[in-house]
């Protein structure tokens, strides 16, 4: 299998977490590629039209996105038991919803300032979004860290990528000030081997 990758990306991180807590590292080729919606990876595009990180190309051609998706496959691929199907089914996957939607905005942040000029970036537009993060880390806060303090599933995974992406590009709006016991959960967290080897640089 090939995986579309780039060290920076919290979506890409989370595939390779997967790959590292289920043991199947080795049968991924990284193939590092420089992306932006506005300048395409032409063999990313060619693997599928949405052109994102990550996406993973089977050995039969076959493209697999988004990142959700992948980690569903890699799960069953190595009969792992990250999505639980007890109790705890439906709480892990709004766990790995509500991260991924406080990446969403975090992420769109990051691109107001990347991809757009000066004149034509909307202040109201990011704060809307940092809106979104900081309700987001407050709902974890309150009512998410006994789940947390649970076993990995794929929302756990989830809250660590989106963590450790918010400490890499928006680390001056400090998260933890509104949220000292998930800060204390992460700091744990940060120190799993799947999370040390997969930091971005
Ligand atoms: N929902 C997607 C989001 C993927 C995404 O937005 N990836 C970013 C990199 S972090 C990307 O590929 N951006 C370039 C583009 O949108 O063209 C997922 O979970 O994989």
């Amino acid at each position: 299998m090939k995986l579309f990758h780039s060290d920076a990306s919290p979506y890409v991180r989370k595939v390779m977490i997967v790959l590292h807590e289920t043991g199947q590292l080795d049968d991924v080729e990284v193939l590092r590629v420089t992306t932006t919606t506005l300048q395409s990876d032409p063999d990313l595009v060619a693997a599928g039209p949405l052109a994102r990180l990550p996406t993973l190309v089977l050995d039969d051609g076959q493209a697999i996105y988004d990142s959700r998706v992948i980690n569903r496959y890699l799960n069953d691929r190595a009969g792992a038991d990250l999505y639980p199907t007890d109790g705890r089914q439906w709480s892990t996957l709004v766990l790995e919803a509500l991260a991924d939607g406080i990446l969403d905005s975090a992420l769109a942040m990051v691109y107001e300032g990347r991809l757009r000029s000066e004149d034509k970036q909307s202040p109201d537009v990011v704060e809307a979004h940092w809106a979104k993060v900081a309700r987001g880390v407050q709902e974890i806060e309150a009512n998410w860290l006994p789940h947390l303090a649970g076993p990995l599933d794929i929302g756990v995974i989830g809250v660590g990528a989106m963590l450790g992406y918010l400490d890499l590009r928006l680390d001056a709006r400090g998260w933890r000030d509104r949220a000292p016991g998930l800060a204390d959960w992460f700091r744990d967290h940060a120190t799993r081997p799947a999370m040390v080897a997969t930091a971005p640089a």
